[in-house]
């Protein structure tokens, strides 16, 4: 069912604490940790605790939680003392576009020059 915890989602094993993650914030909705394969100094991905497969599902079920892990970003990027000097807020949408982990995720780079558009 949607929403719900699902048996194979590496994610939703991160969230239960079945798999280890370097998490740097929790809350009630949410939870932000380390990517495992940063592609900048600064490489956090903030994801909903409920599972839905992708950003557009998910705003669309709870908007509510989409704006927290918006929220988040923005703390995530305070908390790392990236906010100043710039970053990116990324929701890889279908794997045309990159996505590899269906359930949704938003990154958060910086700490580097990033370029425009990405590749
Ligand atoms: P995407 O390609 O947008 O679906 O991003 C998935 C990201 O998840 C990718 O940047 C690598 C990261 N990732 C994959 N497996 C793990 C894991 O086991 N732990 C952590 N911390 N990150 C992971």
């Amino acid at each position: 069912m949607a929403g719900e915890p699902q048996a194979e989602c590496l994610f939703c094993k991160i969230v239960a604490g079945e798999v280890p993650a370097t998490v740097v914030r929790e809350t009630e909705t949410t939870v932000a940790f380390r990517d495992i394969n940063p592609q900048a100094p600064t490489h956090v991905l903030v994801i909903p605790k409920v599972h839905y497969p992708d950003a557009a599902s998910l705003a669309a079920a709870e908007p509510q939680v989409m704006a927290d892990i918006l929220c988040e970003s923005g703390r995530v990027a305070a908390d790392e003392k990236v906010d100043g000097t710039g970053y990116r807020v990324v929701f890889n949408t279908g794997a045309g576009a990159g996505q590899t982990v269906f359930h949704a995720h938003l990154h958060v780079l910086g700490g580097r020059g990033l370029n425009w558009p990405p590749g």
